[in-house]
Parts: C-alpha cells; sequence; structure tokens
C-alpha cells in the first residue's frame, strides 16, 4: 500500500514555505495558516513528496507584487503595526478590522504565499511542470489596493498575469464557497481570461455578496470582457452529485467555447461539508472529483488553496488532490497512516469519512432543487453562446 512513484510523462511541482504556516491572525479567527502544516504533515506522510518538484518558495519582490497592487497600499501592508481603531488607513486599505487584522509578520506572509504561487505559475509558463501546487495561496478577495475577506495579496491574480505572458488564454476556476471577487474584478475587461466561480449566494447575507447569475461581465457588449465571467450561485447544502454535475458541464462549456491554453483551479476547501464558514455537503471525494476533471482537459494546471476553515477536513482534501495530481490516488491507503503527526486531530482515522460523521449534529439539508440546477446549465449555456474562439 501506498507505493507512490513519480507519474509517468509529466511534471509536478510543489510550492510552499513552512515559515507560511507560523502566522496567527489572532484567537478566534478561523483562518489558520497552521491547516497548511497539518496537510503538509499528511501528504508527507503518505510519501508523495517524492512524486513531486518540490520547492521552498521564496517571498515576492515588491516589483513583482506591483504588477497587481499598488505601491501606496504595499507600503502600508510593510509598515503597518497593530492600528489604532481611529487610524484612517484602517478605512482607506480595510485592514484591521476582524475579518483583515495587522498581525505579526503580515507583509512577510504574503509576500510568501504571493512568491510561491508566482514561482509556480512560472514553471508552467516555461514548461518546467504540467501542475503546479501552491496550497497555501488562493487568496481570491484582495483587490489592487484593498485587503479583503481574509486576503491581503492576489495571489491568483499575480500568477494569471505571469501566464499571460506566455499563454493567450486562461481559464480561472474557483471552487471555494466563497465568491472570487477579486479575480474576476481584475480581469473584468479583457476577453484573455475568463473566470467561473461556484459559491453560496445569498445577496448580502453571505460574503462578499457579489455573484448572481446574472453578473457576466461589463454590460457594454463592445467590451472584451462581455460575457467573460460566469457565476454559479448556489444555495445551502448542494451535494456531491449536483455539485460534479455542475461542474463537468459548465467547465466542459467553458473549455469548448473559450479554448483555454492554461487553467488556474483555486480549491477553496470551505465548500466541503461540516466547515466552519462553510454551507455545502460537498465531500472530499467530490471536491477532488473537480480536480480530476480539470487535469483530465491535459492543459497547463496550476492548483492554489484558498479558504477550509475546519483543518482536518482541509489537510483531507488536499493530500487528496494532491495524490490526483500526481495519479498515485487509486493506489493511496484511505487508512490515515499510523506514524502521520498530529494524527488525533483527524478524528477519524480516514480520508473519506462518511456524510454522518462529519456532519454530526449540523444537518444540512440540499435547498437546491433540480430545477434550479437545471436553470443554472441552461442560463450559462445562452451567455457561453457569446464566448468564442
Ligand atoms: C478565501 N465570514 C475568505 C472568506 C472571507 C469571509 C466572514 C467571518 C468571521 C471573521 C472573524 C471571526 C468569523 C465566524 C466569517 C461582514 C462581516 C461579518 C467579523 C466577525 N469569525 C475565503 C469574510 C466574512 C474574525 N466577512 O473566500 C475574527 O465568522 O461576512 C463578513 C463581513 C464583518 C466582519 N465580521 C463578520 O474563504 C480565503 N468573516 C472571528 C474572529
Ligand atoms: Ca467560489
Ligand atoms: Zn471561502
Amino acid at each position: 500500500k501506498n507505493k507512490i512513484v513519480r507519474p509517468k510523462g509529466y511534471t509536478v511541482s510543489w510550492h510552499s514555505n513552512p515559515a507560511i504556516e507560523k502566522h496567527h491572525f489572532g484567537n478566534s479567527h478561523p483562518m489558520k495558516p497552521w491547516r497548511l502544516t497539518l496537510a503538509k504533515s499528511l501528504i508527507m506522510s503518505y510519501g508523495m513528496h517524492a512524486a513531486m518538484d518540490t520547492f521552498i518558495s521564496r517571498t515576492a519582490t515588491k516589483e513583482e507584487l506591483e504588477d497587481f497592487h499598488t505601491e501606496d497600499y504595499l507600503d502600508y501592508l510593510k509598515t503597518a503595526k497593530v492600528a489604532l481603531p481611529d487610524d484612517e488607513t484602517v478605512k482607506d486599505y480595510n485592514l484591521g478590522g476582524s475579518d483583515c487584522p495587522i498581525f505579526d509578520g503580515l507583509f512577510n506572509y504574503c509576500s510568501m504565499y504571493a512568491g510561491a504561487s508566482i514561482d509556480a505559475a512560472r514553471r508552467l509558463a516555461n514548461g518546467d511542470s504540467d501542475i503546479a501546487i501552491n496550497w497555501s495561496g488562493g487568496l481570491h478577495h484582495a483587490k489592487k489596493a484593498e485587503a479583503s475577506g481574509f486576503c491581503y495579496v492576489n495571489d491568483i491574480v499575480l500568477a494569471i498575469l505571469q501566464l499571460l505572458r506566455r499563454f493567450p488564454r486562461v481559464l480561472y476556476i474557483d471552487i471555494d464557497v466563497h465568491h472570487g471577487d477579486g479575480v474576476e474584478e481584475a480581469f473584468w475587461s479583457t476577453d484573455r481570461v475568463l473566470t467561473l466561480s461556484i459559491h453560496k449566494y445569498d445577496g448580502m447575507n453571505f460574503f462578499p455578496g457579489t455573484g448572481d447569475l446574472d453578473r457576466t461581465g461589463p454590460d457594454d457588449e463592445a467590451n472584451p470582457g462581455a460575457h467573460h465571467a460566469v457565476n454559479v450561485p448556489l444555495y445551502d447544502g448542494i451535494d456531491d452529485t449536483q455539485y460534479i454535475y455542475l461542474f463537468k458541464t459548465i467547465v466542459g462549456m467553458c473549455k469548448d467555447h473559450f479554448r483555454p491554453s492554461a487553467i488556474v483551479l483555486q480549491c477553496g476547501a470551505d465548500s466541503l461539508a461540516g466547515d466552519r464558514l462553510g454551507r455545502f455537503n460537498v465531500q472530499v471525494k467530490g471536491h477532488g472529483a473537480c480536480v480530476a476533471y480539470c487535469k483530465s482537459l491535459g492543459l497547463p494546471l496550476l492548483l492554489v488553496g484558498g479558504g477550509g476553515y475546519t483543518p482536518r477536513n482541509v489537510a483531507r482534501a488536499w493530500t487528496h488532490e494532491t495524490s490526483i495530481a500526481i495519479d498515485c490516488d487509486k493506489d493511496l491507503d484511505p487508512v490515515i497512516p499510523d506514524h502521520t503527526p498530529y494524527k488525533s486531530f483527524f478524528h477519524y482515522d480516514t480520508l473519506f469519512p462518511t456524510l454522518e460523521e462529519i456532519l454530526v449534529g449540523d444537518p444540512r439539508p440540499n435547498k437546491n432543487s433540480k430545477k434550479r440546477v437545471d436553470e443554472i446549465v441552461s442560463s450559462i449555456r445562452e451567455q457561453l453562446r457569446m464566448v468564442n474562439f
């Protein structure tokens, strides 16, 4: 069991830096960089690092971060100290509130997760990797000059900008339970990036409050970005069957119409059942099926992390997805190895706990009807008729 070998005919690179995992957002904050340590130790206890090119990523330079962010914002991020309540910059940059606190080493944390995504994208652009992985990235809410929703620097936008130097078109897919608004906004007016986000949508009752079905790009038909934003708004409790059906159908249509030359997949694990902030019933296998489908398209693929607030399930999902990337998921023993550090954190010693095991005391009825799912697919089919390469 668990005989892990390098995949035949292609290269997977894994970009991480243990220093990222040491940062703390504050005691009760749901974003816990430590979940990356849990994921990494599970991936390594299966021996999967031996099947990848592994890199300790470097910090992104100021110039690299300025590819997207403003100099003023970066200067403030760099010098920010725990802000006083009446500090004006808190309002200007949305920094220092409870979602985006200023903590020790903040700028280092941001430069490191961004550096990892930039490195990963460059490996793909150079043809050195076929799949590149940065589980510490995927911070999709950050804006040009504003922090938002636990995100300070938008590593995804920076990575896509690297890919665009080499590839004509990039398909961005976002399976985090939240709307990928920062990436959508950054590429709102271009036809070289098609953004697709699947998320819970309930108007202003669920963060960030955007991403309804009719948000498809600029209204002006002459704008090249028109129709190039795809949004899949869902209700609570969606299950694997519906989620995988939507994912394959919609990603398949995006591939046919847009003909991407590379794919970036944000694998936010807060869409999993039992997540502390999420509301879906997607399981580790369903989440992984999205990664497997993207891999099957045979294009350069960047996998980044994102949300995920129940650390044991984040670790399960990203371990399973790493095994899909290196094509050893079939050879993996679902029983978590005995020598796994922090093994007791997993509660059940399997990669794939049942829904009943995950949802103890907190069932989430599926509010998504078949009719609604069909409605979403036909609306997006109409939208994509306007996208043609
Ligand atoms: C990518 N939801 C990020 C997702 C960002 C979600 C929010 C919290 C939250 C913050 C805390 C905290 C929390 C239990 C949950 C309107 C508000 C309501 C702060 C309490 N507990 C990603 C951002 C979202 C911070 N923000 O997509 C410290 O939940 O809904 C909001 C905004 C104002 C601020 N308050 C919440 O997954 C990585 N925040 C406990 C302590
Ligand atoms: Ca999403
Ligand atoms: Zn999220």
